[in-house]
């Protein structure tokens, strides 16, 4: 049995060393250890030895069994250091480099004043209207007090259409669709895209947005239109900002003013944007028309109101430092992600 056991350990050595992976450790563990195995075999022989010798052969197989185990483990732990290094070597990352940039996008700096003011009008128990971007002749000047033979409609020229609908000039048409589908007292807003003909410099451009309101109650005065302005400013730029009113003259509107704010971009120094006066025109506004209150439905004897068109583009340039109208609307993505965390 000896000369048998060391033949045994021999064909043991041998296999272990050729053995490169701990599922072949396994394997062996099983040839030589498991119960079919070639040690428990010599055990089953033990009945057959003489009974001086069983002790010494007993000992001898649990040695040899022990010593087995210890290789293995040896063996199994070496191995399991060379295969955590393979592991290492082909799932290498380097953590020190860049992560893959993605953009999330962002709103653009008109959306971004537009939602903000409709927030805060919202607040004021103001309701948001839409309008479309073609419009009748009727719902652009005529019922807004601007006949056809009116001169201000030279300055809101616009693009016609061949069957005689235009692109809307102004967010005023909103007033109307507004006034025929509601009951006083009315709050409403009307941000949107208007279109005109237009030559364009640093703060005027073809295609800009504006932002419509109106109010619409019983005694509604000349205080209550600052008062709103004023409030909605404040919110705004979240700061003082100098503001004046002057008179002006919009058909639908009587009496009518203008609102600048100081220019921000140059501190009311004078720059392109505000063409060196240091003022800007944001607003216009007024006391609604009686004639416009009687287009929309709406007994002028019983009811007045203000409203006030707000220019959005110029909103943002005064909010963001934006120093040219252009760049608004020129789809480059780098300029627009300078806004990316604005709000
Ligand atoms: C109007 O459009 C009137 N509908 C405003 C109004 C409403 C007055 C209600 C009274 C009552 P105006 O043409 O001034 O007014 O335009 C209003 C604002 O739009 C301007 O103050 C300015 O901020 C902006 N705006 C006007 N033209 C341009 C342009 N070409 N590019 C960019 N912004 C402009």
């Amino acid at each position: 049995m000896k000369e048998k056991l060391e033949l045994v350990e021999n064909s043991f050595r041998q296999a272990l060393a050729v053995t490169s992976d701990t599922k072949g450790l396994e394997a062996l563990k099983v040839k030589y250890l498991g119960k079919k195995g070639e040690l428990s075999g010599f055990m089953r022989l033990l009945k057959d030895i003489p009974n001086d010798q069983k002790a010494a052969a007993g000992q001898m197989i649990n040695r040899i069994k022990k010593s087995f185990q210890g290789q293995l483990d040896d063996r199994r732990e070496e191995l399991k250091k060379v295969e955590f290094e393979k592991q290492m070597d082909s799932e290498w990352i380097d953590i020190t480099l860049d992560p893959l940039q993605t953009h999330a996008g962002s709103l653009h700096p008109v959306s971004l004043v537009q939602q903000r003011l409709e927030r805060i009008f919202e607040s004021m128990g103001f309701q948001v209207l839409d309008g479309p971007h073609i419009e009748t002749e009727h719902y652009n000047f005529e019922a807004l007090n601007v006949p056809a033979h009116h001169p201000a409609r030279d300055m809101q020229d616009t693009f016609y259409f061949e069957d005689g609908h235009l692109l809307r000039t102004q967010t005023s048409t909103i007033q109307i669709h507004g006034m025929e589908n509601l009951e006083p007292p009315i709050r409403i807003i009307g941000p949107g895209k208007v279109f005109r003909c237009e030559r364009t410099d640093a703060s005027h451009d073809s295609c800009f947005h504006q932002l419509e309101g109106m109010m619409i109650d019983k005694d509604i005065s000349v205080s209550h239109l600052i008062h709103f302005m004023r409030t909605m400013l404040g919110e705004i730029f979240e700061s003082d900002v100098k503001v004046r009113l002057r008179p002006g003259y919009f058909p639908f509107v009587e009496p009518g003013f203008e609102l600048d704010i100081s220019c921000l971009l140059c501190k009311g120094k004078g720059c392109s944007v505000c063409k060196k006066v240091g003022w800007i025109e944001l607003l216009g506004c007024g006391m609604v028309h009686p004639n416009v209150l009687r287009a929309g439905n709406i007994d002028p004897s019983i009811y007045s109101g203000f409203a006030f068109g707000m220019g959005l583009d110029r909103l943002a340039m005064m909010k963001y430092g934006i120093t040219d109208i252009r760049p608004l609307h020129g789809g480059n993505l780098n300029f627009m992600r300078r806004f990316a965390t604005s709000s």
